[in-house]
């Protein structure tokens, strides 16, 4: 009887064990099912997107430019958990977006507005359109360093003569310093999309007239050839694998550039590929079609 009670309580210890361990397995493999990320899908009826970013959250922000040249029309939406939703308003044509800490910059035509991500009923102008050099044109694409600057490209007369465009600096109270003008560099025109290395030393940027990626040094203004072939160049970002990715928005092409320097097409053909991003876990390219409207994801682990 004594044998048979032990082993009893032995099963029913080992049982309780075992239905322990399930709880915690069950639960560990909730938890990761809700914090997988989910598969992103294409998003479509934007209005003229240009630029997007992923928040630390996981939200993807979109700057929609809605008519080209239309004041107030201007608009940044929020696709969170699949929805889609405005997240703020009266914008001009934004196009540029950058997350440092709380706040979502935007490149608005003319000047430098930011939204707090919190709360988006704080929007405030960062660099108003006369503290730039010169007046601005047509501010594009917006970059960040990790010392906490800002780098503006204004393409200049990007629709027109395809000339004019300058880069400026913004450090972290706002304080802008034009790095490089295409009055005194021929080779800088317009200048759209840029990437800056870890230390603020150099700056990536395609120019939209030439299709050509240069490098940029910050602090001397010389400005040196990397690659060509890139039409309308838009956007370009950095992999952590090495690869750099550069959107085309006149041909609607993606092109990769792996450290070995070979280029390839990526992804489908689009109509306009615009400024594009890397989701936070490097799985998707995400490419605004504005032409199309659209919010296309290329899954970069196929
Ligand atoms: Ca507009
Ligand atoms: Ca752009």
């Amino acid at each position: 009887m004594l044998n048979l009670s032990i082993a009893r309580s032995l099963k029913v210890t080992l049982l309780s064990v075992v239905v322990s361990t399930c709880i915690i397995s069950c639960t560990e493999q909730q938890s990761t099912e809700v914090t997988a990320p989910i598969a992103l899908t294409k998003v479509t009826g934007l209005k003229s997107p240009e630029s997007v970013v992923q928040a630390k959250d996981g939200k993807i922000y979109i700057s929609e430019i809605n008519e080209f040249g239309k004041d107030g029309d201007g608009q940044i939406s929020v696709l969170s958990n699949g929805e889609l939703s405005v997240f703020a308003e009266g914008f001009d044509d934004p196009k540029g977006l950058v997350i440092i800490g709380d706040w979502l910059y935007v490149a608005d035509k003319t000047q430098v507005v930011r939204v707090n991500l919190a709360d988006s009923a704080q929007k405030e102008v960062f660099v108003a359109a006369e503290a730039f050099t010169k007046p601005p044109q047509f501010l594009n694409d917006l970059e960040a360093d990790p010392l906490g600057n800002l780098y503006v490209s204004d393409s200049g007369d990007i629709l027109g003569s395809g000339k004019g465009g300058l880069i400026y600096k913004i450090n972290a109270a706002g304080e802008v310093t034009m790095l490089v003008d295409g009055a005194d560099n021929p080779l800088v025109m317009a200048p759209n999309g840029l990437l800056a290395d870890d230390t603020g030393t150099y700056l990536t940027f395609v120019d939209f007239t030439s299709g050509i990626l240069y490098n940029l040094h910050t602090e001397t203004g010389e400005v040196s050839d990397l690659e060509e072939g890139f039409g309308g160049g838009d956007g370009v970002v950095h992999h952590s694998s090495g690869t750099l990715y550069v959107s085309d928005w006149k041909n609607g092409k993606v092109f990769s550039i792996n450290v070995a320097g070979d280029v390839e097409t990526v992804g489908p053909q689009y109509q306009a590929a615009a400024d594009i991003a890397i989701t936070k876990d490097e799985r998707y390219l995400m490419v605004p079609d504005m032409k199309a409207g659209e919010l296309d994801f290329i899954d970069l682990t196929k």
